[in-house]
């Protein structure tokens, strides 16, 4: 094949083309198509980064720094964050929140967008050379100011997104209708349309949980656990498959490719009694992104769009993906049948569970 044949065609196909009909729009749905174009840019420069690998440095190293939670800050996770912050001046962005910020900034106090981003997910793979990501949701500045901009339900996203860094860079966005596919083609350094209407299949045999905290889980998740590991021989009747890559964006891009479920429960580790992963920046975007390809996205008992976080790094249950599946695990956690099935002494299914 020569270098001629294997350009991807970009007319009309480049992301700045695909946003100029919302950008066309004006107001809020323009300043977010035009907040997106400058999270890509920031995108392609983190992406630049990462290829480099060993060669920028040592990204994967501790800073000696830690987040709001205290989670150690890599190297990476600060230089991602640098490159957001630059990319968003100029945009209408008011205010942005990150996960390597303790507080809301507010960057242009008249602008009238607000972002909320998680600048590199997965950064305990940065040394493995696993897929991680940039994650980021696109709020409307509230007029009640910043904290008002993101204490309210994910359903107010204008759009939402993530970027995998992997084999190759693909950036999965919504702006509300539905989700498209872009592939980063490095020659001409913009992100091209590769695939529209992105949808999770309803049902699925694949999931993906840590195991390893199988003895911390509440009953509803080792039930539903449980069930799949005993397959054909279990009360499902079929077999199932399970993957886990501690990485979001890494399971979220599979589970878009080809359907499955994606859980981390609330468990009984101190500090983990909401789960691991952040409402604001990771949650509700993923969740934007689920139920727009026709999945679904729960903490269990509530949707994820529908909670209204009150602290800036709220955690919350996660559990996302194929729709039949969420809605199968939603209703182990609410029917209390499964709740009397469960031997108080062995903390087992009891014999007379349907
Ligand atoms: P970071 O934002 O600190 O990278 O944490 C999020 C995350 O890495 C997710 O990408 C992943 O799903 C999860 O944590 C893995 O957690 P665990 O190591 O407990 O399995």
């Amino acid at each position: 094949m020569s270098d001629a044949t294997r350009r991807p065609d970009l007319s009309g196909r480049t992301l700045e083309a695909c946003l100029e009909p919302a950008i066309a729009e004006g107001g809020d749905k323009s300043a977010a198509a035009r907040t997106v174009l400058a999270l890509a840019t920031a995108c392609i420069g983190i992406s630049d980064l990462i290829a480099l690998g060993p060669l920028a440095g040592s990204l994967g190293a501790v800073t000696g720094g830690a987040n709001a939670d205290g989670d150690e800050q890599k190297e990476l996770d600060v230089q991602a964050n640098d490159l957001i912050l630059a990319a968003l001046a100029g945009t209408a962005t008011a205010f942005y929140a990150s996960e390597e910020e303790d507080a809301i900034m507010t960057l242009d106090p008249a602008g009238s967008i607000a972002v909320a981003v998680d600048p590199l997910d997965g950064s305990s793979n940065i040394d493995a050379n696993v897929s991680i990501g940039t994650i980021f949701s696109v709020m409307p500045a509230s007029p009640d100011g910043a904290s008002a901009s993101f204490f309210r339900p994910g359903r107010d996203q204008l759009a939402a997104g993530y970027v995998i860094y992997g084999p190759h860079t693909a950036l999965v966005l919504t702006i509300g209708d539905g989700v498209g596919l872009f592939i980063l083609d490095p020659a001409s350094r913009q992100f091209v349309k590769a695939r529209t209407n992105l949808a999770i299949p309803v049902s699925t045999r694949e999931y993906a949980i840590n195991a390893s905290n199988y003895r911390h889980w509440t009953n509803p998740i080792r039930l539903f656990i449980d069930d799949c590991i005993a397959g054909s021989e279990g009360p499902r009747g079929r077999d199932f498959n399970m993957r886990w890559v501690a990485s979001l964006v890494a399971e979220t891009h599979r589970i878009f490719s080809r359907g499955g479920v994606f859980l981390y429960p609330a468990d009984n580790r101190p500090g983990y009694q909401s789960g691991r992963l952040r409402l604001i920046y990771e949650a509700a975007p993923i969740a934007f992104l689920a139920e727009q390809a026709g999945g679904a996205a729960t903490d269990g008992t509530a949707p994820i769009l529908d909670k209204i976080p009150t602290t800036l790094h709220e955690r919350t249950p996660l559990i996302f993906g194929s729709l039949e599946k969420v809605n199968r695990i939603t209703g182990y956690h609410v029917d209390p049948a499964f709740e009397r099935s469960v031997s108080p002494l062995f903390e087992q299914r009891g014999l007379f569970r349907a």
